[in-house]
């Protein structure tokens, strides 16, 4: 079997830790863009968070805003350039705490911006502390005895917040897998679709293992998705409008 080239985009290898998930990532978001052939009409705003590194190896414009306001971000980007393919890759912690006025507010006015969610249950850049993703009794940095609803309140699952918001597209995905995967790039051409087409504000959460924080090796991080995080966060299209 011949091995499939990495995408040109890339200029530089990934520094992310071995087994993370949003090397993943960037390398399906490389293929679509360039599948698309719209690497020059894309600009990718990306969070503070270890998510944002991708502009260290992807050479696409990027556009960084303060932590957490992307929904704001991308919203001023899509109006003063309607030209262009918005987008932002940012992490639970940027789109679902300090950002969660932002994020809601952009599906409230169902803009027409994309936003890939990068969900691995925890802040990962700052040590691995407690996310709104973080779930009930999972231990994390900042609640070494577990996450419960009385000290740390529900965790977020974005499903339950935008199920039933008037935008275009609500999906999650995961990375643990060859079906996986191609099911997350499907996802993110059908949302990069649906923004082309004006139909309204994307969101798709992939589900992302951080083995560093976890303290799993890679292969017990995927395995760990798949049998306990993708049990609490629902996978599927939850919106396809
Ligand atoms: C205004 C502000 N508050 C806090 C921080 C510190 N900070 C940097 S990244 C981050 C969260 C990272 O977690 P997440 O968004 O889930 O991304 P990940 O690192 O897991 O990809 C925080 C709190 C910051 N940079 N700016
Ligand atoms: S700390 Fe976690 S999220 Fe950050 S690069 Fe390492 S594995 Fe990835």
């Amino acid at each position: 079997m011949v091995p499939k080239k990495a995408p040109e985009l890339f200029y530089d290898e990934s520094r992310f830790c071995g087994g993370c998930g949003h090397g993943i990532f960037n390398r399906i978001l490389a293929e679509v863009l360039e599948e698309m052939d719209i690497v020059s009409d894309t600009i990718i705003c990306s969070d503070i968070g270890c998510n944002h590194q991708f502009q260290f190896w992807m050479n696409v414009d990027a556009i960084v805003p303060p932590h957490g306001k992307m929904g704001a971000a991308i919203t001023a980007m899509k109006r003063v350039r309607p030209d262009k393919n918005i987008m932002t890759i940012a992490g639970d912690g940027g789109a679902y705490a300090i950002g969660i006025g932002e994020t809601t507010s952009a599906a409230l006015r169902n803009e027409n911006v994309v936003m890939f969610v990068m969900n691995n249950t925890l802040f990962g850049m700052t040590g691995g502390q407690l996310a709104p993703t973080t779930m009930i009794d999972q231990k994390v940095a900042s609640a070494p005895l577990g996450r419960t609803v009385e000290d740390n309140g529900q965790n977020t699952d974005v499903f339950k917040l935008m199920g039933d918001m008037d935008i275009a597209y609500l999906a999650r995905t995961s990375v643990t897998s060859p079906a996986n995967i191609m099911k997350t790039k499907k996802a993110v051409r059908k949302a990069i679709e649906k923004h082309q087409a004006g139909k309204g504000f994307c969101l798709v959460e992939v589900l992302v293992p951080c083995p560093t924080n976890w303290h799993m090796t890679p292969a017990k991080s995927m395995e760990y998705i798949d049998e306990v995080v993708s049990k609490v966060y629902e996978l599927g299209e939850k919106i396809d409008r």
